[in-house]
């Protein structure tokens, strides 16, 4: 009966002990943690969003007409899109040079006409002066500065 009852009060003794030990565990941190990520991760958030949202605004589209594009050099920041719009009346196939391997920038090439009234999207990953033309008219010609 006896080791009985000790046996109660240990196991009493140790869910009361621990109950109060997971308790101060558990908040302590917590509010640590809570007050640190905010002041951390707030003006990071902002920081990384701002230069992000200014290159997106800013579009640049190249037409290409019956003259060739226009404007025929454009300058852009890296990671920016340039839309070159196929307003000609003829299919339209954008190229980096040389014509007609395209190999200075190969991914810089629609790969196939594209239909007047469409157009062909282009991210600048690479800094550099890229020359490019209509590969189905090579004479053709334009400029893209990534800076
Ligand atoms: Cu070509």
């Amino acid at each position: 009966m006896q080791r009985a009852l000790l046996l109660v009060l240990l196991i009493a003794i140790l869910a009361v002990g621990g109950y109060f030990l997971l308790k101060s565990q558990s908040q302590e941190p917590a509010e640590t943690t809570n007050t640190n990520e905010l002041s951390d991760v707030e003006p990071k958030n902002t920081d990384e969003k701002t230069p992000l949202t200014t290159e997106e605004s800013t579009e640049v589209t190249v037409l290409y007409g019956s003259n060739g594009y226009s404007p025929a050099t454009v300058a852009i920041k890296q990671g920016q899109k340039v839309t070159f719009k196929n307003e000609s009346g003829k299919q339209m196939w954008v190229a980096s040079d040389d014509h007609p391997s395209h190999l200075i920038y190969p991914e810089f090439d629609a790969k196939t006409g594209i239909a007047t009234g469409s157009s062909y999207e282009f991210v600048f990953d690479k800094v550099g002066t890229w020359r490019y033309h209509d590969h189905l008219m090579p004479s053709r010609t334009g400029i893209v500065i990534v800076e």
